[in-house]
C-alpha cells in the first residue's frame, strides 16, 4: 500500500522531462560507458531477478543493448564468459544477498564494471559496486518484496530511458512521453488500491485453491513470474508463471475446471495473442482471472473474473499490472491465516 509513495520517491529529483540528462547520482558519470556497452549482464535473486527480466525488455527495446539476466545463485558457480567492456547490473532489495554478492565479486575479478540497484543505503552489495542508483523506497518491512519490485523497475526504467536518450535510439517525443507518463504512475497505483475490494472478493473465492497458473507475454511475462512467486511465498499455494506462448508446450496439460489461471491481458502489442491464449484455456474449462486495461470490453465477456488496471504506456505496464497480483496474494494469504510479514522458511536477506 506504500507504493504510490515509494514509486514516487524512486523517481523524485531524478526526472525532469525538459532535462537532457536524467539525474542518476553516481551512475551519471558512467552514462557514456553504458551507452557504449555491447552487453549488459544482470545478476539477482528472487523478486529482484524478475525486476531484472523487466529491465531486459527495457534495455533491448529502448536502448538496443543485448541483455542477459542471470540467477546470481547459478552464475556464481559457473565459469561465465565476462568481458572487460561488459556492464554487470546487480539488483537487490536488502543489498546483503550472498549469491548476488558472490556474483559481483566474480564479475569484478574478470574486469567488468558493476552497477547496483539496491534499496538499502550502505549495504554490502551497494559498497561492492563501482556505481549505482538507490531505489529510495526504503527497506521492506515484511520479508517478501513488493514495493522493492516496483521501485527497482522504476529506477531501471529511468536508467534504460537515459541510456536510450544518450544513444539516440528513442526520439525526443518518446523520451518526453515516457517521463511524463512515469510521473502519472503513483496516482494510477493509488487508484488501484481504492478498488482493492474487488480483488478481495476474488481472493475469497480462490482461498483454498491448490494450484495457480500465471500467464503473460512481453513485459507482462516477468510480472506473471512475480505474481506466482508472491502467491507461493506468502500463501504457500503452488503457483507457476509462464510466458503465455509456452503454455502449449506443456502446462496446457494441467488445465481443467479446478485450475485458476491468471492472465496478464493489458491492451498492448501482445493483446490479440493473449486473447487467443485465453480462448485456449477457456476451451479446456480453466477458471480465468484476467488483468485488463480499464475500458476493455472484449475480455470481460470471455472470462470468469476481471480486474482492471489503468491505461499506461506499454513500456511502463509492469508498474501497474503487478499491483493486483500482489493484492491477490496478500488477501488469499490473510484469508488462509498466514503471517504475510514473516512467511515460514523465508529469510529477509539470504546471507548464506
Ligand atoms: C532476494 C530474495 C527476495 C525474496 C526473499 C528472499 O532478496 O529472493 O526477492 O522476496 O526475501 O530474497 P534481495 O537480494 O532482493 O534482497
Amino acid at each position: 500500500f506504500e507504493q504510490p509513495r515509494s514509486i514516487g520517491d524512486s523517481m523524485r529529483g531524478r526526472l525532469r522531462a525538459d532535462d537532457v540528462h536524467l539525474q542518476l547520482g553516481g551512475l551519471s558519470n558512467y552514462m557514456d560507458k553504458l551507452a557504449e556497452a555491447e552487453r549488459i549482464v544482470i545478476v539477482a535473486c528472487g523478486t529482484s531477478w524478475h525486476a531484472g527480466l523487466v529491465a531486459e525488455y527495457l534495455f533491448e527495446e529502448l536502448a538496443r543493448i543485448n541483455v542477459e539476466v542471470e540467477y546470481a545463485s547459478e552464475f556464481r558457480y559457473r565459469n561465465p564468459v565476462i568481458k572487460e567492456n561488459d556492464i554487470v547490473i546487480a539488483i537487490s532489495q536488502s543489498g546483503e544477498t550472498a549469491d548476488t554478492l558472490a556474483a559481483i565479486e566474480l564479475a569484478k575479478s574478470k574486469g567488468a564494471t558493476i552497477f547496483g540497484v539496491c534499496n538499502v543505503v550502505g549495504s554490502s552489495i551497494a559498497r561492492a559496486t563501482h556505481a549505482g542508483a538507490y531505489t529510495h523506497a526504503g527497506p521492506e518491512i515484511g520479508v517478501a518484496s513488493t514495493k522493492a519490485f516496483t521501485a527497482q523497475v522504476t529506477v531501471l526504467t529511468l536508467i534504460a530511458i537515459a541510456t536510450a536518450k544518450r544513444k539516440g535510439t528513442i526520439s525526443e517525443e518518446t523520451y518526453r512521453q515516457l517521463l511524463i507518463e512515469l510521473e502519472n504512475i503513483p496516482a494510477k497505483v493509488e487508484k488501484m488500491f481504492e478498488n482493492a475490494d474487488k480483488i478481495k472478493e476474488i481472493a475469497f473465492i480462490f482461498t483454498y485453491a491448490r494450484n495457480f497458473i500465471y500467464l503473460g507475454r512481453g513485459l507482462n511475462f516477468p510480472v506473471a513470474l512475480e505474481g506466482a512467486l508472491k502467491l507461493k511465498e506468502i500463501s504457500y499455494i503452488h503457483a507457476e508463471g509462464y510466458p503465455a506462448a509456452e503454455m502449449k508446450h506443456g502446462p496446457i496439460a494441467l488445465i481443467d475446471e479446478d485450475m485458476p489461471v491468471v492472465f496478464l491481458a493489458t491492451r498492448d502489442s501482445s493483446y490479440e495473442k493473449i486473447v487467443s491464449n485465453i480462448q485456449e484455456v477457456k476451451a479446456r474449462k480453466g477458471r480465468v482471472i484476467a488483468i485488463v486495461t480499464e475500458g476493455d470490453t472484449l475480455i470481460p465477456g470471455m472470462v470468469d473474473f476481471v480486474i482492471e488496471v489503468p491505461n499506461t504506456h506499454e513500456i511502463l505496464t509492469p508498474l501497474v499490472s503487478v499491483i493486483p497480483l500482489q493484492l491477490l496474494s496478500y488477501y488469499i494469504a490473510v484469508m488462509r491465516g498466514r503471517n504475510v510479514d514473516q512467511p515460514r522458511n523465508l529469510a529477509k536477506s539470504v546471507t548464506v
